[in-house]
């Protein structure tokens, strides 16, 4: 048997396995949700869920997927539903029916735009990652962006999260229906600030008179999310299918910790989201920070770090105690200190709390898919870190090894002609000076990546020397000699 509508009310209910509590067929949609991957299915999308069954209310989503179709192809089969699965100390499995539709932007751009400027969608929410944001270094959006400029000159068929909010947006304009709120769900600090100079430079591109609209009204509230969230594998189909008694072809997978911080910044309708576990809070900016530093900069450091030695998992990694001591180490003495935490966050017991997440038995967290987008990544949860140190004259040695783990990671993936998931992907084949061994062109050759590095950055001779230094120290390295040179930097 398939789970679908129809199945739903067979699932073995038990403490462990819950279904849907609220009418879910007429309830209507009122959030389109940009990017609907594992880790909107397992956080916003449950938190949504928790609030209808909670206490109703018309919050459907409409995922719309960029360009994939396998989203929609394999939960169109099972009218949208799925199952969560928690997998933690404690396990459990909720299926999930939040999720009403999910539209593909690429074959379906017309319909998308009727969702964005429908009476009833109040609200946009986005998992796009850092790169769907298309900015430049200085955070104005990137018009030079191959999407960013064939929207502009498509704008009522775009193909780019920016293009669908601003064309949504200016129908509601045009309709005169009230403006919906957009919300950033993507690890980039400053995220609702971000997009929403993305959007304002685009839509004064379009027409001025549209930005000051959009200005005056629309709120992009900045919001901090956090769940350890592995991709969706064969054996968490097998597992939760036995679990639940039927066949889910598409659920997912997280540990038991969520956290969904959100500003205060709203305007209208909302869902019951404060009952179900998210803050509001005037400072997301500390929360942000804490998260992205603490959390996010460690999973890359052992995401590199690891996969150098042939690690596979975050778990196994973690367990190695040479790289459980280098990060704790790294967050000690580097990472700590380093902004401003929220008064009511003990930074150190969570700090503590987040390595022991990492040591998840339950949970495979693959180092690779962690290591995908580094060019990206980096900037939101490593350089700033190294800023921020740099200008308060903080050490910032140990986070040079990550960004050196970086580099090398990069350097033995052409060598080796494997595969590297990066935007910048084309950019370091074309870069012959990768391919060699004079680490300090090699160095040179990164940190003249200014879509990557700030001026700062690539003209500062001692975090040159520490990342010249480890890159040499690393092409020594097996996994022993990595633990040695890890181990001395301590
Ligand atoms: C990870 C994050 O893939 C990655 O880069 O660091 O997805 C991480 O698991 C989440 O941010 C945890 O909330």
């Amino acid at each position: 048997m398939n789970l679908s509508q129809k199945t739903v009310a067979k699932v073995a209910i038990s403490h462990k396995i819950t279904i849907p509590s609220y009418d879910r067929k007429n309830t209507e949609i009122g959030i389109v949700h940009l990017g609907p991957g594992a880790f909107h299915r397992a956080h916003q999308a449950v938190y949504t869920e928790n609030a209808m069954n909670l206490s109703g209310g018309n919050w459907g989503i409409c995922g719309v997927s960029l360009r994939s179709a396998t989203a929609r192809d394999v939960l169109s089969q099972q009218d949208y539903l799925y199952t969560l699965a928690t997998l933690d100390k404690n396990i459990s499995y909720q299926i999930i029916g939040a999720i009403k539709e999910v539209l593909v932007a690429s074959e379906q751009s017309e319909l998308v735009i009727e969702r964005l400027s429908a009476q009833n969608t109040k609200l946009v929410t986005l998992t796009i990652t850092e790169k769907g944001y298309c900015l430049n270094a200085d955070g104005s959006l990137d018009l030079t962006h191959a999407d960013i400029a064939y929207d502009l000159n498509n704008s009522s068929s775009p193909i780019s999260a920016i293009g669908f909010i601003v064309e949504g947006l200016k129908q509601r304009k045009a309709k005169d229906i009230p403006a919906f709120n957009v919300l950033s769900c993507d690890n980039v600090s400053g995220n609702g600030d971000k997009l929403q100079k993305a959007v304002l430079d685009y839509a004064e591109q379009v027409d001025c008179s549209l930005a000051k609209w959009i200005k005056n009204n629309v709120a992009f509230p900045n919001s901090m999310v956090d769940s350890i969230t592995p991709k969706t594998e064969e054996y968490t189909v097998n597992t939760v299918s036995s679990a639940i008694g039927m066949q889910d072809n598409w659920p997912i997978q997280r540990e038991e910790f969520t956290q969904w911080v959100i500003e205060n910044n709203w305007q209208g309708e909302k869902p019951d989201w404060d009952k179900v576990g998210v803050i509001f809070t005037n400072d997301v900016d500390g929360f942000e920070k804490a998260k992205l530093r603490l959390l996010n900069c460690l999973h890359s450091t052992l995401a590199y770090a690891g996969a150098l030695v042939g690690y596979e998992t975050i778990f196994e990694v973690t367990s190695d105690a040479v790289f459980h001591d280098f990060i704790t180490k790294l967050t000690t003495r580097e990472v700590i200190g380093s902004f401003e935490a929220p008064k009511e966050l003990d930074v150190l017991s969570y700090s503590k709390e987040i390595i022991e997440r990492f040591l998840n038995p339950e949970i495979r967290h693959l180092l690779s898919q962690i290591a995908w987008d580094g060019s990206q990544k980096l900037q939101m949860r490593i350089l700033p870190i190294i800023q921020d140190n740099i200008a308060l004259n903080r050490p910032t040695k140990l986070l040079c090894f990550s960004l050196a783990c970086w580099m090398e990671f990069i350097c033995r993936a052409l060598k080796n002609g494997e595969d590297i998931v990066d935007p910048l992907a084309d950019k370091f084949a074309q870069m012959p000076v990768l391919f060699t061994k004079d680490t300090a062109k090699i160095v040179d050759a990164f940190l003249s990546i200014d879509s990557i590095f700030s001026e700062d950055l690539m003209d500062n001779a001692v975090i040159k020397n520490h990342l010249i230094t480890n890159l040499n120290s690393l092409r020594m390295g097996n996994k022993l000699h990595l633990g040695k040179i890890m181990e001395a930097l301590c």
